[in-house]
């Protein structure tokens, strides 16, 4: 099959996995990325053969729970509830399956099997056009904002790869730097991942700063991706995708479940049958400890 023809069976496949958008790069090097003994630096480092990644991004902009305004619920984040918290996999599966039945090497980006995530999902999707790299470090496209939860598959098929990455439109633009209250953007485009609230509430020890600024987060922070001008729309008007209904029905279904005082309730048991759903590895004390910062809180109404 040539490129061309197996490039748009592709897009096909992924438009009816509901995926909003997808692009090729080249399976490259990445000689910008600074963790540079990283596997993630070079994906031949994983696939020696690889010719391609396919990066995909679905829209979460609206997997919000409107409870999340109230500080007697547990907040997250869009990514935590979208369910793609360690990367898409499951909407690329039939992508990878055209791909194995069409004679290649297909393997998919996976954080919750290898703890690592084999791409940088992030710099593959800047080089596949979907996007560029905002100085909160992640991945704005002028349609979606920073929404896109991202998902990726290595392989050794030949497709037509993106040729034009976007411009980077930050420019002048600070906001994302002075609203992180915890100063975890202080050089722009790299985040000190130590000072990151959804690093520390997911594996930390917390300052009094941070306890200080995280409200009713009991996983994840947002406050970098709701100041950022290319998602105003976003919180106001979030798009209408093919996900929608799939997601809707995932806030209905959690709406109250964020209940501080039920969280706090939780055996470890529950709380693991509850937020396995979610596919994230946050330890149990580490989520009981968040609850019990944000309870405080909310007592004193701050
Ligand atoms: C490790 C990780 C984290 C860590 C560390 C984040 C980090 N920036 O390193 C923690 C837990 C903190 C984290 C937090 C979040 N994450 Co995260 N994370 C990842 C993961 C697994 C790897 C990212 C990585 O490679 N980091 C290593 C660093 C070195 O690479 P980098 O961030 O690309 O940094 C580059 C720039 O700094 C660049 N750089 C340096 N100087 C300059 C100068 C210029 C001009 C430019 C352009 C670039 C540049 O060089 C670095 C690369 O070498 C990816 C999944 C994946 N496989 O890619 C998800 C991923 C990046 N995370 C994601 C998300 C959504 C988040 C959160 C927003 C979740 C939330 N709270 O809601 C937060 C946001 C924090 C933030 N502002 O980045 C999404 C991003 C989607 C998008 N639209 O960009 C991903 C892709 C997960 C997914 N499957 O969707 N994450």
């Amino acid at each position: 099959m040539n490129r061309k023809t197996l490039s748009e069976k592709i897009r096909k496949t992924a438009d009816l996995s509901k995926i909003d958008i997808v692009g090729f790069a080249k399976a490259s090097e990445f000689v910008d990325y600074s963790l540079n003994k990283h596997q993630r630096r070079d994906p031949r480092l994983t696939m020696p053969n690889a010719k391609s990644i396919i990066v995909a991004g679905i829209y979460i902009g609206g997997v919000v729970i409107p409870e999340w305004k109230d500080p007697w619920y547990g907040r997250t984040s869009r990514l935590y509830l979208s369910g793609f918290f360690l990367d898409i996999v499951k909407p690329l599966e039939p992508i990878a399956d055209l791909l194995t039945d069409s004679g290649y090497q297909a393997e998919i980006c996976n954080g919750s099997i290898d703890g690592v995530s084999i791409i940088s999902l992030k710099l593959a999707a800047v080089r596949a056009g979907l996007g560029w790299q905002g100085k909160h470090s992640l991945l704005i496209s002028k349609k979606y904002g920073t929404f896109l939860a991202l998902g990726g598959i290595l392989t050794n098929a030949d497709l037509e790869h993106s040729v034009q990455e976007e411009p980077n439109r930050c420019h002048k633009c600070t906001e994302c730097q002075e609203a992180c209250p915890v100063k975890a953007l202080e050089k722009p485009y790299v985040l000190d991942v130590k000072k990151c609230m959804s690093n520390l509430l997911a594996n930390g020890d917390l300052s009094q700063e941070v306890i200080d600024s995280m409200e009713n987060r009991i996983q994840d922070c947002e406050i970098c991706q709701e100041t950022c001008p290319w998602n105003k729309k976003h919180l106001k008007n979030p798009l209408t995708t093919k996900m929608t209904k799939h997601f809707q029905k995932k806030i209905n279904d959690w709406q109250d479940k964020f209940f501080l005082k039920d969280l706090n309730r939780l055996s470890q048991h529950q709380y693991k049958i509850l937020f396995d759903k979610f596919n994230i590895d946050i330890p149990f004390n580490i989520f009981q400890r968040n609850v019990k910062i944000a309870i405080k809180h909310a007592e004193k109404g701050d």
